[in-house]
């Protein structure tokens, strides 16, 4: 474990950990962590805007405090006190080569997932969920992983060439990683993909919340239906594509679509869904810094990580979501 942080270092000084996290590069040090955040820097498998490989040191960069100490006033805890996280540095991606890219990240999610912690997965562009949520389910086979995806793309397409960052649940669930019937998917809207991959998803027994369907309910009944229909499920991947935000919240994105999540949408969602189910994993990813103006993206990205961190603590600690209200 190493510090690459003075205590007193200030956080825009420099490109460093994810919170000021200790680096912990050795796959065979992560034993007795909780979680090991990892960054998947590659962006060659976008169909429009690229620039997530930048994705993970921007995530990590879009902090405005000191040291670890992270108390989260909503579930009165502090992630870092409850949980031992540590910083695992990014895959050694090889740009150009989006195949050998994928097999250094399954290796790396393997790596930590054989050593214990959970990982989270900051992207790159959402083709990285193939290989990462591949390493989770073989690790854990053949015990059953379900999927909460939130996108405003389902990403189950067929397509040639199959790898793209519009195919990882297709390639997911025909090698059998992932049953159609433990994904659930939350904020698709838009024109893509087409009704034949709507019609394969819905033969698999995939399930999906529309935006329309979150505006005519609220997002909180739906996260309910979402839980309910995991119920039972010992393993649940999160994988959070930060397009399913509307463009005012998350424009530095690869394909932005209009009228999605608020922030705060997302954010109160994350912590829920981490305080409630057991999780497998997390990633998220589609983050590109050159389409965000004012970093707000890759700060929604960064407060995505903590607010998961956050139900995971309060989860272990036995308690239930505290407002605190004076
Ligand atoms: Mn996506």
């Amino acid at each position: 474990m190493t510090r690459v942080h003075r205590p007193g270092e200030p956080p825009y000084g420099r490109g460093g950990t994810f919170a000021q996290l200790p680096l912990v590069l050795d796959a065979e040090e992560l034993a007795g962590a909780d979680v090991a955040i990892l960054g998947a820097p590659t962006d060659e498998l976008v169909t429009n805007r690229p620039g997530a490989r930048l994705g993970p040191q921007a995530i990590r960069n879009a902090d405005y405090l000191w040291g670890t100490s992270r108390p989260n006033m909503d579930v009165g805890l502090d992630p870092f006190e409850v949980l031992t996280v540590v910083d695992h540095g990014d895959v050694e991606v090889v740009p150009g080569y989006p195949e050998l890219s994928h097999r250094a990240i399954r290796e790396a999610v393997a790596g930590i997932a054989g050593a214990g912690p959970m990982p989270i997965i900051l992207g790159g562009d959402h083709s990285i969920a193939h290989p990462d949520i591949g390493a989770v389910a073989a690790r854990l086979h053949p015990e059953r992983v379900g999927l909460i995806h939130f996108d405003a793309h389902a990403d189950d397409a067929y397509e040639e060439p199959r790898l793209s960052h519009g195919t990882p649940l297709r390639l997911l669930v025909e090698e059998g990683s992932l049953r159609g019937e433990h994904i659930v998917q939350v904020g698709l809207r838009g024109y893509w993909p087409p009704p034949s991959d709507f019609e394969w998803a819905r033969s698999q027994g995939f399930r999906w919340f529309r935006m329309d369907d979150i505006l005519g309910r609220g997002i909180e009944p739906v996260v309910d239906e979402v839980l309910a229909d995991l119920e039972g499920i010992q393993h649940v991947f999160l994988s959070v594509d930060v397009d399913v935000c509307d463009p005012a919240f998350a424009p530095g994105t690869g394909t932005p679509e209009p009228g999605g999540l608020q922030a705060r949408e997302l954010l109160r969602a994350v912590r829920r869904i981490a305080s409630t189910v057991p999780l497998a994993g997390v990633e998220v990813v589609e983050v590109s810094p050159p389409f965000d103006p004012a970093g707000i993206t890759a700060l929604l990205a960064h407060r995505l990580v903590l607010e998961v961190l956050s139900g995971m603590a309060l989860r272990r600690s036995g308690g239930s979501a505290r407002p605190e209200r004076p």
